[in-house]
């Protein structure tokens, strides 16, 4: 724009008309929208090639992200964006969707054949922003205000949204508007604590129970979930956000044989855009007693709740890119991804077990694992921050027990990203390696401070720490550029 203005004050011209006439013609030369990202907007190109240098020379182990392809990233940025369709395929309250509910049914269709569902038995709603909306929009669906809900706690490895709070403050929305109970695991064993969910529900009598998890490397006992909820009468709701590629690909448990309503994420292990899904049973329930059928009255209370309860138009780009992540989901190759997910996974896990790592549970099943630092004499937080200057991506995560969100005692750790860039069992050992050797400078850097606040400063003003730091993170760049990172070259 600036250069447009520079142009129109530069012209001469007799009369306002011809002048506004000429500003018009300038304003078409010089600016189409046609125009590349790096020639229009160089200050965010620069900000994007930052963020993907270090996507490309670090390591990416937050559990929850991943590597969307060239062919996702594509739909992203395509003119899909710029469709407003509110409502659903066939019954739209804005004009010219003809080409976006094709896009829609095809994600619909791909869903279903995804996680091997009879469209006749399960329906899908493709349309949440993403996963915090989905659970939202579900329960919204289901419940009303102040219904009860039973979720696993947050520091348990419960998801915020399954209704977390605190013993004074109702964080999660979904423990302000219903009315929410945890359930735990067994601190001893770090397996989810199924008698004691039982022993509670019957207490509770919750409406609804969520069988999902955030922070949790172990599989869900779905028939478990599923007796508990019939016992009490609640709806089974499993959030499987973290899992659903694993699940896609046929390679852990599927919660769709017991659960009502299943809400995911798409960009985790499934490596789609970032959006959300809900499935919802159909068809035949049961009979009742006179031998007349039930029937699911699923699919309107969750589709209303979608829209228009909860959201306005649907991001079309997102759908059309997660309608190619589905496709791709569907691959044999894929099944040798999530395999090779779950194998990287357990590789770390040992090495760092051998390692002295208290490893939550003593191990994993699926694509992460949690590391108790409290008996290494450390926490999360601070182990966090060292393996940031390290160029290696994880998250603090509270492990059973521990009081503070914001200086928990443990890692969580995935190994989705860096097996969508080709890593295997060897290199994620060395992966291993790398995260002792950043928890070690993390350590060391203790001596120097007290406070989490003095640590922050220690690590990058005490030359000692600093030079500990160097040597790893030279040593993880060459390593991590090593491997080919999937998506478009620049962004
Ligand atoms: N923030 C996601 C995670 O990291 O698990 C869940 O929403």
């Amino acid at each position: 724009m600036a250069r447009v203005v520079m142009f129109s004050c530069s012209i001469r011209v007799p009369d306002m008309l011809s002048r506004r006439l000429l500003t018009r013609q300038a304003l078409r030369t010089l600016w189409t929208g046609r125009e590349s990202l790096e020639d229009d907007d160089p200050e965010l190109m620069a900000i994007i090639k930052r963020e993907k240098k270090r996507q490309v020379h670090g390591l990416e182990l937050i559990a929850s992200e991943n590597f969307a392809s060239r062919s996702v990233q594509e739909a992203l940025g395509s003119c899909l964006t710029n469709k407003y369709s509110e409502g659903y395929p066939g019954a739209r309250y804005y004009g010219g969707n003809i080409f976006i509910d094709e896009v829609e049914r095809l994600c619909q269709k791909r869903a279903l054949e995804t996680f091997r569902l009879d469209p006749n038995l399960w329906g899908v709603n493709v349309q949440p922003y993403s996963g915090s909306p989905a659970n939202f929009e579900a329960f919204t669906g289901l419940l009303n205000p102040h219904n009860r809900i039973m979720g696993l706690d947050l520091p348990d490895g419960g998801h915020l949204t399954h209704g977390f709070m605190t013993d004074t403050k109702r964080i999660s929305a979904t423990s302000v508007f219903f009315e929410s109970m945890p359930y735990r695991i067994n601190p001893k064993t770090g397996y989810i604590d199924y008698d004691k969910l039982r022993e509670t529900a019957r207490l509770f009598r919750p409406k609804l129970i969520i069988a999902g998890t955030t922070a949790y490397s172990r599989l869900l006992n779905y028939k478990a979930y599923r007796e508990i909820c019939d016992e009490v009468k609640a709806y089974m709701l499993a959030d499987m956000a973290h899992i659903s590629g694993l699940v896609a690909a046929g390679v852990i448990p599927s919660p769709f044989d017991y659960a009502d309503v299943v809400t995911s994420t798409t960009h985790k292990t499934l490596r789609g855009p970032r959006s959300g899904m809900i499935f919802f049973r159909k068809g035949k329930k049961g009979v009742d007693k006179k031998g007349n059928d039930i029937m699911y009255d699923l699919e309107k209370k969750i589709n209303n709740a979608v829209f228009p309860a909860l959201q306005g138009g649907p991001h079309q780009h997102q759908i059309g890119a997660l309608a190619v992540a589905l496709k791709q989901a569907q691959s044999p190759d894929f099944k040798e991804y999530q395999l090779q997910v779950i194998k990287n996974a357990k590789a770390m896990a040992k090495v760092l077990m051998d390692k002295g790592y208290d490893v939550v549970s003593g191990g994993t099943d699926n694509h992460l694992i949690l590391v108790d630092l409290k008996s290494k004499g450390t926490d999360g937080a601070r182990s966090e921050r060292i393996l940031e200057l390290c160029e290696i991506s994880v998250n603090k995560n509270t492990c059973a027990g521990d009081k503070s969100p914001m200086t928990p005692g443990g890692l969580r750790i995935g190994a989705p990203a860096m097996t969508s860039r080709g890593m295997k069992e060897k290199e994620f050992e060395m992966i291993a390696e790398f995260l002792d050797r950043g928890v070690q400078v993390g350590i060391n850097a203790k001596k120097y401070s007290k406070t989490l606040k003095e640590f922050r400063e220690a690590v990058v003003s005490n030359e000692d720490i600093k030079a500990q730091i160097d040597q790893v993170r030279a040593d993880v760049e060459s390593f991590a550029s090593q491997f080919p990172m999937p998506g478009l070259d620049d962004r």
